[in-house]
């Protein structure tokens, strides 16, 4: 399928910096966007410099000071409006996505259904930024909590979701008086250009003042650890390696700044003797393939009961090899598997699948680099099923790869000791139809993740959840439930209508 990039104003260069509507003449170098499809040249970006990242700064600075006063169901409002504007542009966004990222264009969509759905929650939101009351010890006082904006929002995604993330962060940012600064991913910098011409027609019509919808594009030597290190920024928000998570917290700790952290995990999926296993495996594939193995969520382990080891291992040999001529280009309607990413991510690939071998882990199926004419950008890998140990140093870390682990468990303890036996903690899943199972795994001797799910599998959360995990994965959490909190900031008041001083802890200091 082919649609034309005009339809989203992507021009063949393009400026890489914008303050809501306008957008600034950036001179920085030209980057090229590759599709990972092919290799070919999209479209052009001219770098931002640190000049254009100043402009930008004080636009936001303004723009807080009035963005902030604009009551927040009213802001709720730009949103609503900001997701009508995404759902006119679905299938020409999700076209972008698959083509500058390579996932298959069915989960392009999906990514930006996924911005639409946070949309709908945060208009809701904007009305229910509720703080509670609390009951004073004191008489005739009244003591509460109050939500105010936070202020400049820093908000760095990564390339697997190129604009999904974007929307769970500057949504429930924008609804809470937040203004934002969206610095992409370097791999995908033209779907951010482009929801940023969606919105920006919203913007004008709604009127919102320049500077409260702000992006970058720079590179990390003119933007890198000085965007993490800058005072006027009070919340980063950081989706992406672990790597890069505990850099840019260390920086903005040093200056006792807040972070969202939603980094790497390592997710396992707990296949019972008593699972539905036909569920199971269609759920598993998903997990395991789907974006190419390229979610922080992608299933990277299989922790598999001994007396249905040998049926899974067999039936999920045969699920891969059934889809493995549905490798191919992303915006082919028959294809399951689209490439990854870029050659780095090949290499990697390949370079776990080296290691755990020396390790002594074994290839069931897959692992190889295709070629030919139909793989000419040289991305498109055969996902692996490789029977390992847990404690592998490979099964430790996070490939972001097709390749999913087997190991084998006996008991329910030793699956959950498993699951949670690794540095990550994201998601993770039990399949099973017994309850005192799934109970244990969702208990506080469970699983360790910030997602634990039973009956479906680790990938594909849904946005009405918060969402992210503990240790490695950084504790931060986005999206739905109570996650708006984190893009404000908590005051607690008490007022004395007594017309008397009354200390608290009943503590006399008369003079
Ligand atoms: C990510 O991979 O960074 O749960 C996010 C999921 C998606 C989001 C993944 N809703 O798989």
């Amino acid at each position: 399928m082919r649609i034309e990039l005009t339809n989203l104003g992507i021009e063949e260069i393009n400026n890489g910096a914008c303050t809501g509507s306008n957008w600034i003449e950036t001179s920085g170098d030209e980057t090229a966007s590759c599709s990972p499809a092919d290799g070919s040249v999209i479209a052009r970006v001219k770098n931002a410099t640190m000049e254009d990242y100043e402009h930008l700064m004080a636009k936001a600075q303004q723009a807080y000071t009035a963005w902030r006063i604009v009551p927040a169901p009213k802001r709720g409002e730009v949103v609503r409006q900001i997701g009508d504007a995404l759902r006119r542009h679905k299938e020409d966004l999700g076209y972008l996505v698959s083509l500058e990222m390579g996932k298959i264009y069915e989960e392009g969509l999906g990514e930006v259904q996924e911005m639409i759905d946070i949309c709908e929650f945060a208009v809701g939101q904007s009305r229910l930024l509720n703080g509670a009351t609390m009951h004073s010890e004191r008489p005739f006082h009244r003591m509460y909590d109050q939500y105010h904006p936070l202020g400049i929002v820093g908000i760095i995604t990564s390339f697997n979701f190129p604009v999904a993330v974007w929307g769970w962060n500057s949504m429930l940012a924008a609804i809470a008086g937040d203004v934002v600064i969206w610095k992409p991913s370097s791999k995908t910098p033209l779907c951010a250009i482009a929801v940023q011409k969606i919105i920006s027609e919203t913007l004008i019509a709604c009127g919102v003042p320049e500077g409260v919808f702000n992006l970058i594009i720079a590179k990390s030597g003119v933007l890198g650890d000085n965007f993490a290190a800058d005072k006027r920024i009070p919340l980063i928000s950081v989706t992406g390696s672990t790597v890069v998570g505990k850099r840019v917290a260390s920086i903005v700790g040093q200056r006792l700044g807040k972070t969202i952290l939603e980094l790497g995990g390592n997710n396992a999926v707990i296949i019972s003797q008593h699972a539905d296993l036909d569920m199971t495996l269609q759920s598993v594939v998903f997990g395991a393939v789907g974006t190419c193995g390229q979610r922080c969520t992608s299933t990277r382990r299989l922790i598999v009961h001994e007396k249905v080891y040998a049926e899974v291992k067999e039936r999920l040999i045969a699920a891969y090899s059934s889809i493995t001529d549905r490798i191919g280009d992303p915006l082919e309607k028959n294809t399951l598997i689209g490439p990854l990413v870029d050659k780095y991510a090949v290499a990697n690939f390949k370079n776990a699948l080296v290691e755990v071998q020396e390790e002594g882990g074994k290839v069931l199926f897959g692992g190889q680099v295709l070629s030919g004419e139909n793989y000419t950008s040289g991305n498109y890998v055969v996902p692996a099923i490789i029977e390992a140990e847990n404690h592998f140093k490979k099964v430790q870390e996070e490939t972001f790869a097709p390749i999913v682990y087997m190991v084998k468990y006996k008991t329910i303890e030793e699956a959950i000791a498993l699951n949670n036996a690794v540095p990550q903690g994201l998601s993770s899943c039990i399949f099973t139809e017994n309850l005192v199972e799934s109970e244990k795994f969702l208990s506080e001797t469970g699983s360790d993740c910030g997602i634990a799910n039973v009956n479906l599998g680790t990938s594909g959360a849904e946005i009405g959840g918060a969402f992210g995990g503990e240790k490695d994965t950084g504790g931060g959490r986005e999206s739905g439930s109570d996650a708006w909190k984190a893009y404000m900031r908590r005051q607690t008041n008490t007022i004395n209508f007594s017309g008397q001083t009354a200390l608290a802890q009943g503590i006399t200091f008369d003079f």
